[in-house]
């Protein structure tokens, strides 16, 4: 049951009708028209603000229009935006070895959306697979975990397991096998002579913030490390500060051979995303198989270098740990009846409605209406994401509406 009653004022009715009219309807979203954001804030075409518990589905790490990234992407929009990679740039060269030195990589390769970087590294695994591994051609095999999510494009979404996501857009790219998430004996049994790489998030954002056991990836980290297995971290949600650490990952001390990167990576302003290895790894690819017009191009990389320097200036991912830890226990404290669980690492949260209860959505149109931004993931979650800039004060604030929302029924 959803309370579609939200009130919506003319003017917000009038700019969704428009997309309405002349888009397609491939999302659901909140009925609310943003047209400002700074720091954790956003205000619609009414001027009313609301607390962004979204963050751009963490996109948006160091907060709306962050005053240091915006100016390196003013500077750089009045310099040089695009050349592709037929010529450098003075700009993708400092950022990728920028990103290798606080990633521990030897290469980067940039590209601009997540499910690029993701396809970009298939196809790294898969011809690492052939070439070094010694794989029969076109048979190489990747595991992929179910209630994944990757990114939309047709190879990404025929190993979905969410038919929304993927009915009839077959037929499905084929090499991939699916394996319980959190399960490394499950991981270990699939694993054949023809596996290349196991392609896992750190932590499942969408499947509803499912995080696995603790060691769970340093397990699968050992298994594929003694089957010759690529491990590949899609860090795409989780990653530059999230979790409570620069890197999901680094919670259980592992190191992946392939580091997949994007969203935050250039703080909201620019789609830049990158896949991250070793040589071994990064040079299957020669001049002319690989790549993208916008990938690396300056713009995108000059803002990215700034994105990449406030998180480590303003120490985000500590931010996140200790605010995020703190958050959840409130919430856990508060012993709603409506709440199933509470889970989060750092500011990555999620409040799983009990099916008794209902669903998420009437909670999160409730929020809408006290002024904060939290979005629903599958039916049962309230997905919290803020800005890992936000005041505790702010979040403090979020607890007290929280509280008599969770109250409510529907
Ligand atoms: C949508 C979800 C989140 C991602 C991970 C790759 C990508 C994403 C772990 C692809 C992108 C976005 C996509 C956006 C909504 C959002 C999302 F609901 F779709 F699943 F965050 F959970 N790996 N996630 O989270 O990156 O190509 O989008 O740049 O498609 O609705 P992208």
């Amino acid at each position: 049951m959803t309370t579609n009653q939200t009130l919506t004022s003319e003017e917000t009715e009038r700019h969704i009708g428009v997309v309405d009219e002349y888009s397609a309807h491939n999302y659901h979203p909140l009925p609310i028209v943003i047209n400002r954001g700074e720091g954790a804030w956003v205000w619609d075409v009414d001027g009313k603000k609301y607390l962004d518990c979204l963050a751009a589905y963490s996109a948006v790490n160091q907060g709306h229009l962050h005053p240091r990234i915006a100016d390196a992407a003013r500077k750089q929009l009045e310099t040089l935006t695009l050349t592709s990679r037929a010529f450098h740039n003075d700009q993708m060269g400092p950022f990728v070895k920028e990103l290798c030195e606080l990633t521990g990589y030897q290469k980067a390769l940039p590209m601009n959306t997540g499910a690029e970087a993701v396809e970009t590294a298939i196809k790294a695994v898969r011809r690492w697979g052939y070439r070094i591994k010694g794989i029969p051609s076109d048979q190489a095999e990747i595991i992929v975990c179910s209630n994944n999510f990757h990114g939309r494009t047709t190879t990404i979404v025929s190993f979905s397991s969410d038919p929304g996501s993927s009915a009839d857009f077959g037929p499905a790219t084929p090499g991939f096998v699916v394996v319980p998430y959190g399960d490394a004996a499950a991981l270990e049994a699939a694993i054949t002579p023809n596996t290349a790489g196991f392609l896992v998030e750190p932590i499942q954002g969408e499947g509803g913030v499912i995080i696995p056991t603790d060691g769970y990836l340093a397990a699968a980290s050992e298994i594929c490390k003694k089957n010759n297995v690529l491990l590949v971290a899609d860090e795409i949600q989780t990653g530059l500060g999230r979790t409570g650490k620069m890197f999901c990952f680094e919670w259980d001390n592992i190191r992946p051979d392939v580091l997949i990167v994007g969203k935050a990576l250039a703080g909201g302003f620019y789609p830049v995303s990158a896949m991250l290895s070793d040589n071994e790894v990064m040079g299957v690819f020669a001049p002319g198989d690989h790549g993208s017009t916008f990938g690396g191009n300056p713009l995108g990389a000059a803002i990215a270098r700034e994105a990449l320097k406030v998180i480590v200036d303003e120490g985000l991912p500590q931010r996140a740990n200790e605010l995020g830890s703190w958050f959840v226990s409130e919430v856990q404290a508060m012993n709603a009846d409506c709440v199933a669980e509470v889970r989060g690492r750092g500011l990555m949260i999620g409040i799983e409605i009990s099916t008794e209860a209902g669903v998420a959505r009437p909670y999160c149109e409730a929020l809408m209406e006290r002024g904060i931004l939290a979005k629903e993931t599958h039916e049962q979650v309230i997905r919290i994401a803020p800005p890992l800039v936000i005041s505790k004060e702010d979040l403090q604030w979020v607890l007290g509406e929280l509280r008599e929302v969770l109250a409510m029924s529907f």
